[in-house]
Parts: C-alpha cells; sequence; structure tokens
C-alpha cells in the first residue's frame, strides 16, 4: 500500500489504483461523464480533471494511476474551472431540448450541468448536423443529443461483441453510430438495447409505444388486456424512488387496474406453458434423436443475433415462442371463445424489461390473418411514465392480486426466467421430473444461477447425463455457439438471454446511473434476488403442477406439443 493526500486528507491505497477510485473508497466524490466501470475508462471527456501538485496540467482521474507521495486537488478553483468549460463545450454542441427530452428529470448531462454550475450558453454557434434514425422496432438513435462519450460503443462491442456503433467522421463532424451512419434496421443490430442502457443523455433511447396504449384504453370497442414479465416486478419501483431490488408485483398490479386495463395477468403464466411445451420438445429431441443441443427461443434478441450471425443453427433453437407471445395467442384465442370476444377487438399490451420484444410482436411469422399475438409492447421505463401520467401515486398503492379467471397463476419456476439461469432451472423441474416419473423435492439448480460468465452444470436423470449450460450475451454465448458449429459441443441443452445477466438488466429496464454503476453495485444481483425471494414464497414451484395451465390442456390444447399448440404456440426462424 502507499500513502498519498487527497483534499488535504491522507488516504491508503493500492499501486495501479486510479485517482479516481482512490478517491471514491474514501468517500470523495468527482463528476465523470464517458467513464463507466467495466465499460469504459479513456479519460476522454476530461470531466473528471484534479489537480495534482507538480503536475504541469490538470490529470483525468478516471485514468491516471496513484503514486506514493501524491498531492491531489479534486475540488481546487483551477479544476472547477475547467471540468465547467469542458461542460460547457459539450452542452454547446447539444440540442438542448431538455423540457421534451425523454431521458428529462433522469439525464446525467443535466445533473452535472446543475453540479457544477453551468449557467451561460458560453459558446453559441454551429452544431454538428444530426441524425435521426427511428426505423428499426425498437432503438431510436439522436445524435443531436449525443455527447461522443462512447459508453455504447463499449457495450456492443464488449457484451455483445457486435460493435453495431462507433465512431465515425473525425473532428467536429465526429458522430456515433452503425457504419455509414446507416439506420439501426440495415445493420446487424440485435435491438437488445444494451447501449440505451449505459446512455448518459437521451441520444439512444426505445421507440416508444404509449400513446398507442392510451388510445386502446379510451377506445370502448376495444377489450384491453395486460400482462407483465417476470424481471418488470424487480425494477419498476426504480421509476418512483424506490431501492434497486424491490419487488413491488403487488402495486404494479394494482396501479395497472387503475389505469384501466379490462385484464390484468402475467406472463409467468406464459412461462409456465413455455416450460411445458419446451420441456416437452426437448424430451422429445433427446428420446427420438432430434436436433441437439436445443437452445431456447425466448429471447428476442437473441434471436436475432442467431438469424444474422448464424443462420446455420437455427435447427438448434427451440420452436417455442417467447412466453409473453404465447399469452397473446392464448389470449386471442381461447379467452376470446371463452368470453366470446372478437379477437379483433382484444388488445394486448405487454410490459417488458425488453426492447427487442417490441419487434418480436411484429415478426411475420407469428402474425397471422393480420392478426398479431401482442399488440403493443411497453418498456418497464414506459410503464413508469403511464403510471405517472395518470396520476397514480404508486409508492402509497395496496398490493393487488392478478386477475385469477384463466390465465392468473403462476409458480415459481415461471418468475425466475427473468434471471439469468431462470429458464434452465424451470425446465430442468419439469424435465427431470417426467423423466424420472418423480416429484422431487431437491428444485433449486445453484450451478446456473448468478452474474457469472458462462454457467454449466452436468446432473444424472435416470440412466442419462443430461450436460446444460447458461449464457447471457453474446460475448458468453459465441464460444457455445462456434462449439456447435464446429461439431464439438458437449452440450444437450443451452440456454441463451440476449442481455448479461438476463431480463433483470434488459435493455428496458431503469437506468441504472453511472454514479450506482461505478460505485460497484450489484444491481443485476438486487434485482435477481427479488424474484429468486418471490420463487421461494410460491406454493408451487414448478410448471406442470399450474392448475390452470393443466385445465388449459384439458380444455382446449389437448397435450404439450399437440397439433393444436403447435399452430397456436411455436413459431419459425428465417435464415
Ligand atoms: Fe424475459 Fe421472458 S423471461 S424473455 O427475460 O422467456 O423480456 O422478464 O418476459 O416472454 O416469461 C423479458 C423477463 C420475459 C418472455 C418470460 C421468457
Ligand atoms: Fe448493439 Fe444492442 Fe445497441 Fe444494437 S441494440 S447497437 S446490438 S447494443
Amino acid at each position: 500500500k502507499i500513502k498519498l493526500t487527497i483534499n488535504n486528507r491522507q488516504v491508503e491505497a493500492y499501486e495501479g489504483k486510479t485517482i479516481l477510485e482512490v478517491a471514491r473508497e474514501n468517500g470523495i466524490h468527482i463528476p465523470t461523464l464517458c467513464y463507466l466501470k467495466d465499460y469504459t475508462g479513456t479519460g476522454a471527456c476530461r470531466v473528471c480533471q484534479v489537480e495534482v501538485e507538480g503536475a504541469r496540467n490538470l490529470c483525468a482521474a478516471c485514468v491516471y494511476p496513484v503514486r506514493e507521495g501524491m498531492v491531489v486537488k479534486t475540488n481546487s478553483m483551477r479544476a472547477l474551472d475547467a471540468r465547467r468549460r469542458v461542460v460547457e463545450l459539450i452542452v454547446s454542441n447539444h440540442s438542448k431540448d431538455c423540457l421534451s427530452c425523454i431521458r428529462n428529470t433522469n439525464c446525467e448531462l443535466q445533473r452535472l450541468c446543475q453540479e457544477l454550475g453551468v449557467r451561460e450558453d458560453a459558446f453559441k454557434g454551429q452544431k454538428t448536423v444530426p441524425t435521426f434514425d427511428e426505423v428499426s422496432p425498437g432503438v431510436v438513435r439522436d445524435t443531436s443529443k449525443c455527447i461522443l462519450c462512447g459508453r455504447c460503443v463499449a457495450a456492443c462491442q464488449k457484451h455483445q461483441g457486435l460493435g453495431v456503433l462507433d465512431f465515425m467522421e473525425r473532428g467536429f463532424k465526429t458522430k456515433i453510430g452503425p457504419v455509414f451512419d446507416r439506420s439501426f434496421n440495415d445493420v446487424n443490430c440485435m435491438q437488445c438495447g444494451q447501449c440505451i442502457n449505459v446512455c448518459p443523455v437521451g441520444a439512444l433511447h426505445e421507440k416508444e409505444e404509449i400513446h398507442n396504449v392510451i388510445a386502446a384504453l379510451n377506445d370502448p370497442n376495444m377489450h384491453v388486456v395486460v400482462q407483465t414479465a417476470p424481471a418488470v416486478r424487480a425494477s419498476l419501483g426504480e421509476e418512483f424512488g424506490m431501492p434497486i431490488g424491490t419487488r413491488v408485483t403487488g402495486k404494479m398490479v394494482a396501479a395497472l387496474k387503475l389505469l384501466g386495463f379490462d385484464k390484468v395477468y402475467d406472463t409467468n403464466f406464459g412461462a409456465d406453458l413455455t416450460i411445458m411445451e419446451e420441456g416437452y420438445e426437448f424430451i422429445h429431441r433427446v428420446q427420438e434423436g432430434g436436433v441437439l443441443p436445443m437452445i431456447t427461443s425466448c429471447s428476442p434478441g437473441w434471436i436475432n443475433y442467431c438469424e444474422k450471425e448464424y443462420p446455420d443453427l437455427l435447427d438448434h433453437l427451440s420452436t417455442c415462442k417467447s412466453p409473453h407471445m404465447m399469452l397473446g395467442a392464448m389470449i386471442k384465442s381461447h379467452y376470446a371463445k371463452t368470453y366470446q370476444l372478437d379477437p379483433k377487438n382484444i388488445y394486448v399490451v405487454s410490459i417488458m424489461p425488453c426492447v427487442a420484444k417490441k419487434g418480436e410482436k411484429e415478426r411475420p411469422q407469428m402474425i397471422k390473418d393480420e392478426m398479431k399475438d401482442v399488440d403493443a409492447v411497453l418498456t418497464t421505463r414506459e410503464l413508469g411514465k403511464l403510471i405517472k401520467m395518470f396520476g397514480v401515486n404508486f409508492v402509497d398503492l395496496k398490493d393487488e392480486e392478478f386477475d385469477q379467471d384463466m390465465f392468473g397463476e403462476y409458480t415459481g419456476a415461471a418468475v425466475i426466467f427473468g434471471a439469468s439461469g431462470g429458464v434452465m432451472e424451470a425446465a430442468l423441474r419439469t424435465v427431470v421430473d417426467v423423466l424420472t416419473s418423480q416429484d422431487l423435492d431437491n428444485i433449486e439448480y445453484h450451478a446456473v444461477r448468478g452474474q457469472r460468465g458462462l454457467k454449466e452444470a452436468s446432473l444424472k436423470v435416470g440412466d442419462l447425463t443430461v450436460n446444460v449450460a447458461v449464457a447471457h450475451s453474446m460475448q458468453i454465448a459465441k464460444p457455445l455457439l462456434d462449439d456447435i458449429r464446429a461439431g464439438k459441443s458437449k452440450y444437450h441443452f443451452i440456454e441463451i438471454m440476449g442481455c448479461p445477466g438476463g431480463c433483470i438488466n434488459g435493455g428496458g429496464q431503469s437506468y441504472v446511473n453511472a454514479m450506482i454503476r461505478n460505485s460497484g453495485f450489484d444491481f443485476k444481483g438486487a434485482r435477481a434476488k427479488a424474484l429468486y425471494d418471490e420463487d421461494r414464497a410460491m406454493p408451487a414451484r414448478k410448471s406442470h403442477k399450474n392448475t390452470q395451465i393443466q385445465k388449459l390442456y384439458e380444455d382446449f390444447l389437448g397435450h404439450p406439443n399437440s397439433h393444436l399448440a403447435h399452430s397456436l404456440l411455436h413459431t419459425t426462424y428465417e435464415k
């Protein structure tokens, strides 16, 4: 350990750490903008400049290493002035339409201007000619707001290994975007939205569908049914200032009822249904010598990636639609018939932690007779806005229950879908019971849980050894896919989710700002814990124990993978 002085205080630190890290460890806040732990760290924006005694120039704290005897002043007049100047320069080339910006009140640039006392429009003049792209189904890019921090570039490159986004041109003309400034629609973007989650400003955001939903809610001819994805309940509270990881299932249901939805269902029912279909599909493939490893198909970002990057592996994908599409299909068929409603007058809204789901609902393979399974997808963030718009005081709401008539019941297996490893664990709970004709008590598969990289397990099921793997983000999935391609994969069943950590960190979840990310707080773990807690609190924890699912098969679908189930719940992919 070495000794140094920061703001007249003697501190100790390990050699090799940066001034920023050591300051933070000692409770001293240095503002940053481009720096994001595990993503960027180039000192590019110079917002974190500090004064180091003896150095001629100010130093960028995020990259400058500490030394024995160093004397640092983070708030000297010179540092404060320089920092403010930098932000004034950034702001001079920014559109500044804060009042109508999607990031109004949670923009990191806005906050920085406030913290640094930026009061005047110091540099008026020309601005870079902007690009506005809202062609793709999920992701909007508006470079008039881009501050060139490069966090999105790192998200796409480091986590997805895609590199869709990069810097282009030079000097004043510099922009970030897909190659040749193309639309996301014309490049290999998987629509995961990870770039949105790390954007500090409003340059990248989801394509909003709030107004379509408001119109449906106000249409007297429309029967509007809403369903909520497992991961939303672990993040929605953050939109109302509640701590990360607060589970708000009951409040969320209460809010949706107040908003005027005719029915409030849980995508978890669809997740239980998926396990039945996918579990039996897997068993069938094992017993009949089908294509293995089978790979889960519920993450539409992953599906986009597979279609674009590994089209030769599409036969490995389960043919199951994702849970919310399955539930949508059930609402427009069995539910419509039961309540004698014309499916054309039913409007299904999915609340999802995901941006790629916006595109998934538009997939031609899933539209039959011009009817979609799901009509609108709102992100967790959009639902937060809708609740505020309708004047609902979320924090004080009393818990309410999902509608219980047909699709309200769910098991613990479904809830954990929202965390990486959850789909695999849920599938195993059912597959192992079915294959061994038992009702096992030991159902927690800890080997596939958690935030680390590739997760694997090998289990004995009767006289069969089943090798499973779980990947979250394409960076982790890629080696697995290359192995399958090379014919040397040892796995039978693989779960792949498009986002690091799974849906709890989907591209539509609440923003986790740089201050929290840089503090090292495990926000993904906190959200995942909320789901595992809900699992543990459920009376039934295996999908096949869901009595409404059993009834759905009895009354309507017949049995898993039946002809009817195939036509409504399964899909195809496009090379
Ligand atoms: Fe997920 Fe899903 S678990 S993808 O992560 O499978 O988005 O939360 O809703 O559909 O259930 C997301 C989350 C879902 C679906 C489910 C699956
Ligand atoms: Fe890359 Fe995902 Fe953003 Fe597309 S949505 S640019 S794949 S991070």
